[in-house]
């Protein structure tokens, strides 16, 4: 029976259909523009010119690493603090505070992996006008501009980035409200330290909360009194109080927002700010809404606008044929970011960015690159790098809304099997759950939760449940009832527990960012608490925007607290903290052997350590298809890999065609997962017709056969930060017709993609880079030359991919119903050769779903490579202190591309001995095939071809 909320919710989305006819689309008036957001629009009417600021050089202090110097505001005369910090691995950090805040801003915890280790910096010129710093590197400087004050960091006579350059610094200092100074000061610092006290309390901390007491009161009295010679703020509609449609925002600290201008000179291209709907390269956003940041809840998303969606990381690169950069805008408030062309000086092209958050402080990371590999393990040097998945996790994932019982999730399972389609994961949406009380299951339709999940485990198939952050307020539900009393819901204004409308109906929402609480959390997801829980049962955390149905966009209060933070100060983090505890229950249950696999709708920069995130409710439109791939390709630049879309289109109906392009490109994409509206019609993959099922198969299957090849990008991404999925100018950034490509990528290095995603394709146009590359097709093995557009005809059948010259790829061709039964199956290593006739490669092998690889170092690790007719494996560096982990696996076939016919090939193996080896040599193809050499994959082995 759907309840209220789903009829109302239904019903809505009906009425929505009806009148929009068949064209629906996001009802954007639920959604505020910069100009409904009293903070962007104040921000965006200050314009570019001398900036307000001068820094007050006589304050500069240097201590080893650190510099500190005070920034003046000309007109009001409030002084802000600027913190400079050269950090390791070429990157600049910039914090601007203000030096006296009337109390603590918000700086953002949990995001950094660590303190980021600092490096030294010195002075190497100072005058009135400004100071000079080395940076280190090849005579990288950092000037310090007085007045008006600007930062330009230059390498040797080249200015790489400026910031205030435009003059767009702003930084709304706390202020108490005029009328209300007087009689405030004491009673709002007191309510400040008591909510502090309330959340974080502990006896030691007493007297420094006395003592920030104190200081806190006396910082107010000295604005208050400073006020007498500033210019007198002038209020501004929307700052002290806001409303959206019928949500009123109390506002109670006032206005708080912060801005600063990057001007980028000779660079034409931007990419990154996740997650909007939209092209690879960032446009221009004069004239139009800036991209905004704020995670949302967005009902029937459209393509090609900047407007918020589920996630967010605030980080921007920028790329031209020298060099790449990063700008990583630690704020989690509320953040819209404003793109322009302009001229910097000698009429170079210039990209301006400009970044503008409602609360919190001004801390941003400057990635000086060079190449767009060092700006990834800089990224991740500062907030980690990919979780590193369980194996099973990167097959395929059959969903919908909703498997409806035991029976039918029983009945889908066999479909597989019955079709001969490998899956790995059966998802369960909300209806499994009892009245949308996640952790628990509906009594009539699961009633025995173990026995599904036992059967799936005896074929080695897994499954996965949702779980909301929106917590059923009902005094009988063990969840709520203990976050209740424990005091874990994030709070109102006036201190009872906030209360929005969800699934369930009236919801509470945890605080997850309260450690105690995420502690708490993770331990529900216990065998003995979660019941009907198994080993092979994971997590899927939805709504964590939080998505709140009564709330203003369809979220939470700005105004509600979490502990003494503001809901507005904390808002981008929400999602990474429900997926961050979530994960940490599924290593606790295991006791801390298992990897966990954890599916999060809205993230964070960070986020990329637990687990991975999907698209959101995209529709079953060519248009979608399409803009997954930018979607997903935006994320692997700023460290979230594990990206995908729902195969097949969220809401509405797939055409066959549409559903089986899908699958093709679905194959190729990190995270490969089906799923449906609960309203759409049933869309297993052998309802379309055999030739469908067929179609559908082949591109499951060439996903299980590249597994391997998956497994070892994501084993790379873990340790190196490189994204898995990377736009064609990653890896050939001199290249300018990369710049703008959105339709073909590379997995990795060595595998170029490019799915078909119009309707009544004949043929897709593929652009394959590199001068002096050659790049094979991987199903007919054709050889074609790189840095040309390369026009191949297609069929349905055809997933455009081709490997590069120079590589080896090793697969598992014998297909089984999962990845786990494939788990002693032998490879087949394909060499494709460059034009040199050499090609290099790696294999990773381990067991798949432990954290052993890194506690014990069992694993596998093997460089392939083949040079003066020599094929060779042995072990990757660092070899030496690596466990042996036994592996069943073999090389049973080596595919050479682009070879030459030998006289005979001989196999010399770790012990020594010599065989030769059977082969099949193809004049027309060049393709050698050397048959069975039955090696097994963890030893050294050398293949002679002579
Ligand atoms: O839990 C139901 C759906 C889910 O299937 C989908 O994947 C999520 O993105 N969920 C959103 C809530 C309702 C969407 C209309």
């Amino acid at each position: 029976m759907a309840s209220f909320i789903e009829r109302m919710y239904l019903q809505l989305t009906l009425v929505l259909s009806i009148s929009l006819g068949i064209i629906q689309a996001v009802d954007r008036s639920n959604f505020k523009t910069c100009e409904q957001s009293a903070f962007c629009s104040r921000q965006r009417a200050l314009r570019p010119g001398q900036s307000s600021y001068r820094a007050l050089l006589d304050t500069l202090e240097l201590s080893d690493s650190r510099l500190t110097l005070q920034l003046l505001n000309n007109n009001n005369k409030v002084r802000l603090l600027l913190e400079l910090y050269r950090l390791q691995g070429n990157i600049t950090r910039v914090k601007i505070n203000e030096l006296k805040p009337i109390k603590p801003r918000y700086e953002v915890p949990d995001v950094l992996i660590t303190d980021p280790p600092t490096e030294p910096m010195s002075v190497v010129a100072q005058d009135e006008r400004g100071v000079v710093l080395s940076l280190g590197g090849v005579d990288r400087r950092l000037y310090v501009n007085a007045q008006p004050f600007r930062l330009d960091i230059m390498e040797g006579p080249k200015l790489v980035l400026s910031i205030n350059s435009r003059g767009l610094l702003a930084f709304e200092q706390l202020r108490m409200r005029k009328d209300t100074i007087s009689h405030k000061i004491t009673s709002t610092v007191g309510s400040m330290w008591d909510k502090i006290k309330n959340v974080f309390s502990s006896n030691d901390q007493k007297d420094t909360e006395e003592a920030g007491k104190k200081e806190d009161t006396e910082k107010i009295e000295d604005k208050a009194s400073e006020g007498e010679e500033q210019e007198m703020e002038v209020d501004q509609p929307g700052m002290w109080e806001e409303t959206f449609k019928s949500h009123v925002d109390s506002k109670p600290n006032g206005p708080s927002s912060i801005s600063l201008d990057f001007s980028l000179p000779g660079v034409e291209h931007v990419y990154g700010i996740p997650e909007h709907a939209d092209s690879l390269r960032l446009k221009n956003t004069d004239g139009g809404d800036p991209y905004r940041l704020y995670n949302l809840d967005v009902f029937q998303y459209e393509l090609f606008n900047p407007m918020a969606l589920y996630g967010a990381v605030p980080v921007l690169l920028s790329h031209n044929t020298h060099r790449t950069t990063g700008l990583f805008w630690l704020n989690a408030a509320e953040t819209w970011v404003d793109i322009s062309s302009g001229q910097g000086s000698g009429e170079v092209p210039q990209t301006d960015v400009r970044w503008i958050s409602e609360s919190g402080i001004i801390d941003v990371f400057i990635m000086l690159g060079p190449r767009p590999a060092d700006v990834f393990s800089q990224y991740a040097s500062l907030t980690g790098t990919q979780a590193f998945p369980p194996l099973s996790s990167l097959a395929y994932h059959q969903s919908r809304w909703n498997y409806n019982d035991q029976e039918d999730v029983a009945a889908v399972d066999r479909g597989f099997d019955e079709h001969d389609i490998p899956y790995d994961f059966i998802w369960l949406d909300i209806e499994h759950t009892d009245g949308k009380r996640y952790f628990t299951w509906d009594k009539n339709n699961f009633p025995q939760p173990k026995d599904m999940l036992q059967g799936l485990m005896d074929k080695r198939r897994k499954m996965v449940t949702i779980v909301d952050p929106h917590i059923k307020v009902d005094s009988s539900y063990k969840i709520h009832s203990e976050i209740r009393s424990r005091g874990y819901y994030v709070k109102n204004k006036d201190g009872g527990d906030y209360e929005g409308w969800c699934w369930p109906g009236n919801a509470g929402y945890p605080d997850f960012t309260n450690p105690e609480m995420r502690t708490w959390w993770a331990s529900m997801f216990a065998y003995d608490q979660y019941e009907g829980s198994m080993e092979n049962l994971y997590t899927w955390n939805d709504m964590n925007e939080p998505s709140v149905f009564n709330g203003p966009e369809v979220t939470m209060l700005k105004d509600a607290l979490h502990g003494p933070w503001e809901h507005r100060d904390v808002h981008n983090l929400y999602g990474l903290y429900v997926q961050m505890a979530t994960a940490e229950g599924q290593i606790r249950r295991s006791g801390g052997l298992e990897r966990p696999f954890v599916l999060s709708r809205s993230f964070f920069a960070g986020s990329q350590r637990y687990g991975a995130v999907w698209t959101g409710d995209n529709s079953a439109e060519w248009g979608h298809l399409k803009m997954s791939i930018p979607m997903c390709l935006s994320l692997g630049l700023v460290g979230i890999s594990f990206c995908g879309a729902d195969v097949g289109g969220f809401f509405k109906t797939p055409g066959t065609e549409l559903l089986v392009r899908w699958y093709q490109a679905g194959a190729y994409q990190p995270f490969f997962r089906a799923h449906a509206h609960l309203d759409t019609p049933r869309r297993e993959p052998w309802l379309f017709g055999p030739d469908n099922t067929a179609l559908i198969r082949e591109a499951v299957r060439q996903r299980y056969a590249l597994l391997p090849y998956w497994y070892l990008q994501f084993y790379q991404a873990h340790r190196t930060g490189q994204p898995v999925m990377r736009p064609l100018w990653v890896e050939y950034p001199e290249d300018v017709t990369t710049f703008t490509i959105d339709d073909g990528y590379l997995i990795g290095r060595d595998l170029l993609v490019h799915p078909v995603t119009d309707e009544g394709s004949r043929g897709v146009t593929v652009y394959l880079p590199g001068n002096g590359e050659v790049w094979y097709d991987v199903h007919t093995f054709q050889r074609h030359d790189g840095a040309l557009h390369l026009h191949i005809p297609v069929t349905m059948s055809t997933i455009p991919v081709f490997q590069r010259g120079g590589s080896i790829i090793c697969r598992k061709n014998r297909i089984r119903r999962s990845s786990s039964c494939m788990e002693n199956d032998p490879f087949t290593l394909y060499v494709a050769l460059d034009p040199q006739g050499n090609a290099e490669g790696e294999l990773y092998v381990d067991d798949g779903h432990t954290f052993k690889h890194e506690t014990d170092r069992q694993f596998i690790h093997r460089r392939l490579r083949f040079t003066s007719n020599t094929l060779s494996s042995r072990s990757a560096p660092p070899p030496g202190n690596t466990i042996p982990f036994p592996t069943a696996s073999w090389v049973e076939k080596v595919v050479i591309l682009g070879a030459q016919e030998p006289k005979a090939v001989t196999l010399t193996s770790s012990g020594g001995g010599e065989s030769s080896v059977e082969f099949e040599f193809d004049p027309v193809t060049l393709v050698l095939t050397l048959r069975k050499p039955d090696v097994n994959a963890g030893v050294d082995w050398t293949l002679q071809l002579q």
